[in-house]
């Protein structure tokens, strides 16, 4: 018989930007979701891709001088990297510039155009270009986009029409019908209230921009960003290209899952686009929360977006999903902090996994010769606990509640602890020997619940699950039954699965980025690998508050030349430098520029330094002054004047 199928997908992300861990989470869910699914024995197809056209688009190439097709490449070799790192197992990646893309988006409107739906107009009104939407009037608010606070511009074109006004019924219908629609509920009532608030008819081409897919038989016309990029779900499976074995086998899809923001494009025009087309809807859409920094929006303007990076480097892509599945709760807002990401990394993982299995595989290895223990048990309160939570771990995976899935898992490692603890197998091997059958019973309930543990977190944490299960000597992909760990079996190699985060040395490298000058907006990396020109910093960016020159003027800005450098031990970026600023003594200053630059490289060279900044220490190191780089994506470019000068001229 064949398998049900399951068909996820994410939205497809905007190119003018790169990757941050709001973007990354709804790629981590989904991944974590189709991981589950395909355990559970259904069919899976998993897509994601990008939104590669557009005014927003077009305008960032044009500000950086590139073509939009460029700039495109460039950052979705980054997302295709981003992917790899993650371990995230799409098995399909569209973008919109793809010519299976544009075929299935001309394939929709000739079914929109033959359900009379599209109709030739004038378009005057307001245009978002961050949101890339239309606004009547009465919704701006202040002046400004009523999702987002984006400025507006007031648009005038011919422009072709989607008659969504007639949808408004059907769509009421289809809700009442399928209330399963939209997820969580309470975005459902959002959603009907918005519909029921009535409909207008949606512009759906764009005269005055010219990158997007050309408009069937009209090329003075573009077709609209959000008609083109919704058509993606389907272009992808071969929707108009002909070959339409993958759209059978997978549409209607199972869940889309987008953030809050984008959910009335997907809950409104995309089921209305369907109908007009004669399509089946899909079943479910999902908009989960947002991903705020410290309680704030998370905004390139006030420089404050977590971009996933350095802290994959630092802590594994499995920490980096664990918290985010961990801290959010699925469809509400949650917000990133350094000290909320070491907190759980400790806790959960380096204490409270990681401790409990190297204090079993210690023991196991102790009194049973590095091998699995000689008999299996089946009798014992862990089997009853353990099965208990292998049935609240699945029911809530079921319901998408990640975050107490992982709370069940880590009750069953806290059990594991008490029952060791109880156990005191230690005690036993005294007393009776290390073949006692008591002893071996109790190892091996140790160790089979620490494996359906590394099975249940195997969605979330796969690397780490893989590691423990060769650890445990247990094959991957075991069953979540009792019973599955086979006797005498060889133990795999030792080693911590999540090493603990030294947090005094992770502020100190913090906080030496932070004290550097306030970052301009990102910049997008160049195409061809040279250095990207620095966009036009945002306004806030620069200054929230302007200063007059007589607070400058109280910074000291001198050049200096460095003469001794060295890495702080145990740091990754901190290095020592001795700095000649003309004083009679050199002036000790360390600096967060270890990834990239070696200490050699900077013996001789000239710096410009805040000389008259308040001491501070460092990983334990005195630093007296602070040196000035250029920041691009986190990564320091040292600043120097533009010829040699003696040490200590002043900077003005
Ligand atoms: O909207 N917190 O693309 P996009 C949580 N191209 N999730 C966030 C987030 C945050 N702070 N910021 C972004 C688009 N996201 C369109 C979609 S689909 C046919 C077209 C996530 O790059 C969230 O899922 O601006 C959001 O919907 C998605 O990134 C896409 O953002």
């Amino acid at each position: 018989m064949a398998r049900e199928t399951f068909y996820i997908t994410t939205p497809i992300y905007y190119v003018n930007d790169l990757p941050h861990i709001g973007h990354i989470y709804t790629t981590v869910v989904a991944d974590t979701i189709a991981r589950y699914k395909r355990m559970r024995g259904f069919d899976v197809r998993f897509l994601t891709g990008t939104d590669e056209h557009g005014q927003k688009m077009e305008r960032s190439a044009r500000a950086r001088g590139v073509e939009p097709k460029a700039l495109a490449d460039e950052v979705v070799r980054r997302y295709h990297e981003l992917w790899r790192r993650l371990e995230i197992t799409h098995d399909d990646f569209i973008r919109t510039t793809d010519a299976r893309h544009r075929a299935g988006v001309h394939a929709m409107i000739a079914r929109m155009q033959a359900g009379g739906d599209i109709y030739k107009g004038s378009y005057e009104g307001w245009y978002c270009s961050g949101c890339e939407a239309f606004f009547p009037e009465t919704q701006l608010v202040n002046g400004t986009c009523p999702d987002q606070g984006h400025p507006v511009e007031r648009l005038q074109e011919e422009s072709y029409f989607f008659r969504l006004s007639a949808y408004q019924e059907p769509l009421l219908a289809f809700y009442r019908e399928h209330p399963e629609f939209i997820r969580p509920a309470t975005r459902y009532n959002e959603v009907v209230r918005f519909v029921e608030g009535g409909l207008k008819d949606l512009s759906i081409s764009r005269a005055t921009i010219s990158w997007g897919i050309p408009w069937p038989g009209d090329p003075e016309h573009v077709v609209y960003v959000w008609l083109d990029a919704l058509t993606n779900y389907i272009s992808a499976l071969g929707f108009g290209s002909g070959d339409t074995e993958l759209y059978e086998r997978y549409w209607p899809a199972a869940l889309h899952l987008v953030g809050k923001d984008i959910l009335r494009f997907h809950c409104v025009y995309w089921p209305a686009f369907l109908m007009s087309a004669g399509l089946p809807l899909p079943r479910q859409v999902f908009g989960h929360g947002w991903w705020l920094r410290d309680e704030r929006k998370m905004s390139k303007s006030l420089g404050n977006v977590v971009r996933p990076d350095a802290l994959i480097e630092r802590f594994g892509p499995d920490a980096v999903r664990y918290f985010l599945l961990r801290e959010m709760t699925f469809g509400q807002d949650a917000s990133f902090s350094d000290e909320g990401f070491l907190a759980r990394y400790n806790a959960d993982l380096a204490n409270g996994l990681g401790n409990a299995a190297s204090r079993v595989l210690a023991m196991a290895r102790r009194y049973g010769d590095g091998r699995t223990p000689v008999e299996a048990c089946d009798d014992s309160v862990l089997r009853t606990k353990a099965g208990e939570i292998v049935g609240r771990w699945r029911e809530t995976m079921d319901a998408f509640e990640f975050h107490r899935a992982l709370e069940a898992v880590w009750e069953l490692l806290a059990a594991v602890d008490a029952y060791v603890n109880e156990k005191a197998p230690w005690a036993i091997a005294k007393a009776e020997g290390v073949s006692s059958p008591r002893l071996q019973h109790v190892l091996y309930n140790c160790l089979e619940s620490l494996r359906l543990a590394a099975v249940m977190v195997s969605p979330v944490m796969p690397a780490m699950s893989a590691r423990l299960l060769a650890q445990l000597g247990a094959a991957e992909g075991g069953a979540l039954e009792w019973g599955g760990l086979a006797t005498s079996r060889p133990l795999g190699e030792e080693g911590a699965l999540f090493p603990r985060a030294d947090v005094e040395a992770y502020f100190a490298e913090v906080k030496v980025d932070e004290n550097k000058p306030v970052q301009p907006a990102t910049p997008v990396p160049a195409v061809g690998g040279a250095p990207a020109p620095t966009p036009a910093p945002a306004p806030q960016a620069v200054a929230a508050e302007p200063i007059g020159i007589d607070e400058f003027a109280r910074v000291k800005l001198v050049v200096g030349t460095v003469k001794t450098a060295e890495r702080v031990p145990k740091s990754k970026k901190l290095v020592r430098l001795e700095v000649d600023l003309g004083e009679p003594a050199l002036r000790q200053i360390v600096g967060g520029i270890g990834d990239r630059y070696q200490p050699e490289q900077l013996l001789g060279r000239q710096i410009v330094v805040v000389a008259n900044l308040k001491p501070a220490v460092l990983m334990g190191v005195e630093s007296r002054g602070m040196l000035l780089a250029a920041s691009l994506d986190g990564a320091p470019f040292l600043l120097a004047p533009d010829g040699e000068v003696p040490p200590g001229t002043g900077v003005k």
